[in-house]
């Protein structure tokens, strides 16, 4: 069993796996130079040979313990039929919503659909040294349902009145895309995948009054399939503080990641014992290599005897330089305590 399994598994307690959230793709100058050649990204996600060849990237650098596939959660929405264009500087722009046409879809066209994802997920896996997982993920349903109603204002903020307008249709969403998440997940799985991790990127946007409906029933609905296939799961559930405990408490994943936001002797104290991934700033990434190991050895000396899984309290961020991730790599992998 690889180093990762058995922390999520709770079998181990004294190696630390590392892996980063988005290690593929955004800052390395050999996917850079592919996504040159490929400007229509859902495009470059359903081609299953360079698919697997940028998740690969950075396994070729970095001793990391696990491959993350490259696609991205938007294929679901994509897969369901809306449409997606990504412009530069504002992010990834739906075609409008259809409810009508979200209740027609079939479980046959959506897979067929998404199946460029599996393919790549089963070359990935045949190319990938048996010692390392191979990381599938979904949106959480509240973070797709942002993006296919197009729910916020601006980067940071809700469009509450929106949200009022269509309470009714996202009510619905929320429920009903959960089939297609559970599908989505065994696909990959089937396809040779190990481990899903559910990003719910926008939990910390949820309104106090709905978290219960739109941020831990979905996640533990979706956690609880993952547990009856024996998949184990971590969560992200970005930006929602102290509701980490509860969330915890609820949903009961594997692992939960925490976001930079989060005090790591605080989440240690008070996720039950759950084990715990991330935590650092990927801003710290950015900075010269004593600030990067000082940063590292205090998660590492936290977490001592905790099981604990070295990566980011979010993505890398693209203008990261990859000799300081192997740096980091090879710190937390060569760390020994005193
Ligand atoms: O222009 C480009 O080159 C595209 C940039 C890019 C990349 C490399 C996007 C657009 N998506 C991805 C890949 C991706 N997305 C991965 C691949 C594997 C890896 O981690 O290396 C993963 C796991 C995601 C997940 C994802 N997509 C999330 C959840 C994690 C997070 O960052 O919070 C979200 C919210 C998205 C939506 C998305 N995809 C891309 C953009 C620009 C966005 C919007 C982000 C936003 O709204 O702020």
């Amino acid at each position: 069993m690889n180093e990762i399994k058995k922390c999520l598994i709770g079998k181990n307690n004294t190696c630390v796996p590392i892996w980063f959230m988005r290690q593929a793709g955004r800052y390395l100058p050999e996917f850079i130079n592919i996504r040159k050649k490929n400007k229509d990204f859902i495009k470059l996600c359903l081609n299953p040979d360079l698919s697997s060849e940028i998740t690969l990237q950075p396994l070729k650098r970095f001793d990391v313990d696990a491959a993350i596939i490259f696609s991205d959660i938007l294929m679901v929405p994509y897969g369901l039929g809306q449409s997606i264009t990504f412009i530069d500087n504002l992010g990834p722009v739906l075609s409008k919503f259809e409810i009508d046409e979200f209740l027609k879809r079939d479980d046959r066209a959506f897979t067929n659909t998404l199946n460029p994802v599996y393919e790549a997920i089963k070359k990935t896996r045949k190319n990938l040294d048996s010692k390392k997982s191979l990381i599938s993920f979904i949106g959480s349903p509240w973070t797709l349902a942002v993006y296919m109603f197009g729910l916020k204002k601006d980067k940071v903020t809700l469009d509450l009145q929106l949200m009022d307008k269509k309470k009714s249709e996202i009510d619905l969403v929320l429920k009903k895309i959960t089939k297609f998440l559970k599908i989505h997940i065994k696909n990959q799985i089937n396809a040779g995948a190990d481990i899903v991790q559910i990003f719910d990127s926008w939990a910390g946007l949820v309104p106090e009054k709905n978290i219960e409906n739109y941020c831990y029933k979905p996640n533990h609905t979706l956690v609880d399939f993952c547990k009856k296939l024996s998949v184990p799961v971590i969560c992200f559930p970005k930006g929602i503080g102290k509701k980490y405990a509860i969330f915890s408490k609820i949903v009961k994943p594997n692992c939960v990641n925490i976001d930079f936001d989060v005090d790591p002797e605080w989440a240690k104290k008070n996720l039950n014992g759950v084990c715990i991934q991330g935590g650092m700033d990927p801003k710290i990434l950015l900075a010269d290599k004593n600030t990067i190991f000082k940063e590292a050895e205090n998660f590492l000396k936290i977490f001592r005897g905790y099981p604990y899984i070295f990566n980011l309290g979010h993505g890398l961020l693209p203008q990261t330089n990859p000799d300081n991730v192997n740096q980091l790599v090879n710190f937390v992998k060569n760390y020994e305590y005193k």
